[in-house]
């Protein structure tokens, strides 16, 4: 049977939107997250805190295993609005969090009131997050309390609230304690997985640290699609 010229288009076409489809559902290769990384700033004695919930210090200048992201991830929260629960916090200082700078100083860094308190990027609109990073890297070694990493597409985070990551075994935010391990900060920045969840805010909790009861930022960046 020989078919028509409008009938071998239509069958060409139909191929060629099913190839199309399934390379839609495919899904994307992953690649190992690169970040620009700020200078060391840590150069004293480690501090000795023992216990189970913090990580093993890995060693100075020893990188962290790569997170690995969809290929195409992109940096989505350079110059994106900072709130915080801290009422204090004046909107320059807000703004250092997210202004593309993670090399420690002592004016480039935002301070949040002693006590459990969390800062917020808005993202502009719901995107695909792939990767978290914070850097809280200080010229002394410390450890966050109370690390928490949530997203959600509500502003409030009482609806649709995702957890990213989860040290607080303590449970001093009041979310619920969380099984993951605190870390020593350092100029690596820590890398959250973000898992392609859809959300416009992600809000990050601490409360206070090894060395006072404050809480900073230097940068948090999010990566996604
Ligand atoms: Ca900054």
């Amino acid at each position: 049977m020989r078919m028509s010229k409008t009938m071998c288009m239509f069958v060409t076409l139909t191929m060629v939107a099913m190839v199309t489809l399934q390379a839609k559902a495919q899904p994307a290769a992953e690649v190992p997250l690169r970040l620009v990384l700020p200078r060391p700033v840590f150069d004293g004695t480690p501090i000795d805190v023992r216990s189970p919930h913090i990580e093993a210090y890995r060693g100075d200048d020893v990188p962290p295993p790569p997170l690995l992201v969809p290929a195409g991830t992109r940096l989505l929260s350079r110059g994106r609005k900072v709130t915080s629960s801290d009422r204090q916090a004046r909107l320059k200082d807000l703004e250092l969090v997210t202004d593309g700078d993670k090399q420690y100083t002592p004016a480039a860094y935002l301070e949040l009131a002693p006590g459990t308190q969390w800062v917020q990027v808005d993202l502009g609109e719901s995107a695909e997050i792939d990767a978290v990073c914070i850097w809280r890297e200080r010229p002394e070694q410390v450890i966050y309390r109370g690390t928490i990493v949530m997203a959600s597409d509500d502003p409030a985070f009482k609806d649709g609230v995702i957890i990213l990551f989860n040290n607080d075994y303590k449970n001093l935010a009041g979310v619920g304690a969380g099984a993951d391990k605190e870390y020593f900060e350092d100029h690596f920045g820590k890398r959250i997985g973000g898992n392609g969840v859809r959300a416009r805010y992600v809000r990050v909790y601490s409360s206070g640290n090894t060395s006072d009861p404050y809480n900073h930022y230097v940068e948090i960046e999010v990566h996604g699609r």
